[in-house]
């Protein structure tokens, strides 16, 4: 199989994960994302059973009302019951680093607000230690310098990801060689620099079950 039908097999899973558990009135959590917009595509063959959806970028909700699903503001939706979503790397304790495509802050916001983060991903993103891909944080504009220098002061090799705008109108700067053996402890001492948004590390809410796409199959790991 190739990482394509890796990421369609995963998306179907994660399908057969939660089709049990929708009701008329619920609202799911959904991500960003090639693998996400793979769940996009086969959710909506279920889109009868639920009420729809609060997106993590617009491309996302762009994606869901294109099938119909309804997208709704997460002030008014309350705790959500599913997120799903993909994942640049993920460790065996289910932490992960996101935000290759730019949506970290709106997808840490939107798996805050879920019961259960349902991670999808080909066996690509499955590492020992995080860290490999370059980490991705999220930055006012006219803190990017500082945050910069204060990301090389933590050891990384940061690099301002140009041309790029987030959905909050913000920028990303990539952290490059940054071995995450910390995830945790990380996580918080970038969110401190001022200017930060967010970062891409997910280890203080990890997923809950990750569902890995593999060439003998689909694993479920929690
Ligand atoms: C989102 O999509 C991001 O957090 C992560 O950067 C990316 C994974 O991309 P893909 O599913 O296309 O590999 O989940």
């Amino acid at each position: 199989m190739n990482q394509n039908e890796l990421k369609q097999a995963v998306a179907k899973a994660a399908l057969e994960e939660i089709r049990n558990q929708l009701y008329k009135d619920t609202i799911i959590g959904i991500g960003t994302g090639s693998t996400a917009n793979f769940f996009i595509d086969e959710l909506a063959r279920l889109k009868q059973d639920f009420d729809g959806a609060v997106a993590s970028s617009e491309a996302s909700a762009e994606r869901l009302i294109a099938h119909g699903i309804p997208v709704y503001d997460l002030n008014s939706s309350g705790i959500l019951p599913f997120y799903i979503d993909g994942a640049d790397e993920v460790n065996a304790r289910l932490q992960m680093i996101k935000g290759g495509g730019a949506a970290l802050t709106r997808e840490k916001i939107v798996a805050a607000c879920s019961e259960k983060f349902i991670c999808i991903a080909d066996e690509s993103k499955q590492v020992e230690i995080l860290g490999d891909f370059p980490l991705p944080v999220e930055v006012i504009p006219m803190a990017r310098s500082h945050v910069g220098r204060e990301l090389v002061k933590l050891g990384a090799d940061p690099q301002w990801r140009e041309g790029v705008k987030t959905d909050n109108g913000n920028l990303i700067i990539d952290c490059y060689n940054f071995l995450l053996d910390d995830p945790i402890k990380l996580e918080t001492m970038i969110n401190n620099i001022s200017g930060v948004v967010c970062n891409g590390i997910f280890a203080q809410r990890p997923a809950d079950v990750l569902l890995l796409g593999c060439s003998d199959g689909v694993k479920r790991l929690t």
